[in-house]
């Protein structure tokens, strides 16, 4: 079994649209092994979005990023970070696969309604950024 780290970011949660985000992860076969609500500090989204600092976007990620409360997320599965990519679809709603989460709910490349880790490395640094192990069930 593999983890995975997930977010249902502010524009899903403002838009009411995080209990049917949910549903579909455990439709699509995930255990959710953490969660929790909370709203991103600036500094909690900059160091997590840190491989993007010198990226044009990076400060309107961040200010997106803490411009509502998100679920934080644990997903559990068989090769659960490469089937969270998939369930998800591509970074731009415009190329998402028709069922995605994104191509369902998202509205833009950056508002794109859901994160998740690219890699088991990624995975590994953003379960433990968000998540102590005694939260994980
Ligand atoms: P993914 O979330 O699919 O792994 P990344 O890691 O390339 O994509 O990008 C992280 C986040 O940065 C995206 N989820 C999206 O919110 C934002 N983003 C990525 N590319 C762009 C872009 N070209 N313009 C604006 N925001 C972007």
């Amino acid at each position: 079994m593999e983890r995975t780290f997930a977010i249902i970011k502010p524009d899903a949660v403002a838009a009411g649209q995080s209990g049917q985000i949910l549903a579909h992860i455990q439709k699509a076969g995930f255990r959710i092994a953490g969660m929790k609500m909370k709203r991103l500090s600036q500094l909690e989204a900059e160091t997590f979005y840190g491989v993007h600092k010198e990226r044009p976007f990076f400060g309107s990620l961040v200010t997106f990023m803490t411009e509502g409360p998100v679920v934080v997320l644990v997903l559990e599965a068989e090769g659960a970070i490469a089937k969270w990519r998939e369930t998800m679809g591509a970074t731009n709603p415009a190329n998402a696969a028709e069922g995605t989460i994104r191509k369902m709910f998202a509205t833009g490349i950056e508002r794109n309604c859901v994160h998740g880790s690219d890699a088991p490395e990624t995975a590994a640094v953003e379960i433990p950024f968000f998540f102590a192990g005694t939260e994980l069930l």
